[in-house]
């Protein structure tokens, strides 16, 4: 019996594969790279098992089906995935697992990922996304506008909720903790969240609909009691770090029948994943995950305009995967944010239109004025840009923008 994983040229059914798209560096020549590849995650062995029969191949074995440059194309055949109970957990371990530490290559990317129906079917997607976030804060067509409440060490509750007052009285739709923020002594979750909240009813009565996304990445089981905890509290969104928490953790909480609240996605540590271009794992197939485990909002870059590391084509490709059509799941709402200030937001908007969750955190709260002038700033600047007037033009009747281009520009 023959064993041979290549099948170049062969167009597989998509419900019944799941594709992936790797590019590869290594001596070997692309296809031996790729035959490697499906070999790992396949039998899982670099030998021949005598346990292994024709059938078993047959059924379960990956195909190479395309090998050309430095790039090869992987289908998995769908029972590969079946049960219950493996999912992304279990989805990773093959299509990003141990292929990653063959010695024979230098360097393997998944640059993308073709989910099957059957296996989008089991997952929740998101229950607000773009569409759920402008219901609740009754904003259809602008851009939402956020802040990240700095600095992220030291505030205490009261400060920490006049924080995000301020940014609601300057027009801001939405605030979030910062990524390292979840229950430090100087910032305890629950008054955090008791005292925030009595922040955005205030505003609410004001006539201003704000929400603030509350850090509850933890272990996994205490992730749901800190959900409950944001809840009891007031908490109208929930943040979670998905790679330092996993994406097991954004389903739990999407699938969670008692959280009616909107996920937030925060990325940190995903440049250890996606930044090498030769290695890892990009940021769309990230993205295509956390729709999929049914996060509402997730980071995606500033488009090289901020200060984080961009692949621009990545960036647009990944705002892409996660707003247009994925076999039925909602769209999320794509999050720019790292190092923005009001002097950036027209060119930010010339890529990402409006669809987006603006942010800034040291560009509101390093505003000459404090945080109520930055954010009106932040608000003024992203009128002007959906309006299509040029920033300066704005700023000589918006004070608070004048000021902010003044210091930044
Ligand atoms: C930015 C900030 C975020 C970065 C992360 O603060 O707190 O954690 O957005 O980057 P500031 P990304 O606005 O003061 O720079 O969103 O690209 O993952």
């Amino acid at each position: 019996m023959t064993i041979d994983y290549l099948a170049l040229g062969e167009e597989l059914d998509g419900d019944e594969y799941l594709i992936c798209e790797y590019t590869v560096k290594s001596d070997l020549d692309i296809v031996t790279a790729g035959k490697r590849i499906a070999e790992e995650e396949s039998t899982g062995t670099w030998t021949r098992p005598t346990t292994l029969s024709e059938d078993i191949f047959k059924k379960y074995g990956a195909k190479v089906t395309k090998a050309e440059g430095n790039r090869v194309e992987i289908g998995y055949p769908v029972i590969d995935f079946s049960g219950e109970i493996g999912e992304i957990p279990q989805i990773l371990s093959i299509v990003a697992g141990n292929l990653f530490g063959l010695d024979s290559l230098e360097g393997v990317r998944l640059v993308d990922i073709h989910f099957p129906q059957d296996i989008i079917d089991r997952y929740p997607g998101p229950q607000f996304g773009i569409e759920g976030l402008r219901d609740i804060l009754d904003r259809p067509d602008k851009p939402l506008i956020g802040t990240i409440v700095k600095p992220k060490i030291g505030l205490p509750p009261k400060e920490f909720a006049d924080y995000v007052y301020q940014a609601g009285r300057g027009g801001l739709t939405n605030s979030k903790d910062d990524e390292t923020l979840v229950d430090q002594d100087f910032c305890p979750l629950q008054d955090r969240v008791s005292h925030v909240s009595e922040s955005l009813d205030r505003l609410e009565e004001e006539g201003h609909k704000m929400i603030h996304a509350h850090n509850i990445s933890t272990s996994g089981h205490r992730m749901l009691e800190a959900a409950d905890l944001a809840l009891e509290n007031g908490a109208r969104q929930l943040m979670v770090d998905v790679l330092t928490v996993g994406f097991a953790g954004v389903q739990a909480l999407a699938e969670d029948p008692s959280i009616k609240v909107p996920i937030h996605v925060h990325r940190a540590m995903h440049a250890a994943i996606t930044k090498n271009p030769e290695h890892g794992i990009s940021m769309p197939v990230i993205g295509k995950l956390v729709r999929l485990a049914g996060g509402d909002a997730l980071h995606i870059g500033t488009y090289g305009i901020g200060k984080m590391h961009a692949e621009v084509s990545e960036e647009i490709y990944s705002r892409e995967v996660i707003t247009e059509d994925m076999k039925g799941l909602d769209p999320m709402m794509p999050v720019a944010s790292g190092g923005l200030h009001p002097g950036m937001i027209d060119k930010l908007m010339e890529k990402s239109g409006p669809d987006v969750q603006i942010q800034a955190g040291g560009g509101v709260s390093g505003h000459p004025e404090g945080v109520s002038s930055g954010a009106a700033a932040l608000r003024q600047a992203v009128d002007a840009a959906y309006k299509g007037i040029d920033l300066r033009e704005y700023a000589k009747d918006h004070q608070e923008l004048r000021k902010a281009l003044e210091k930044w520009m």
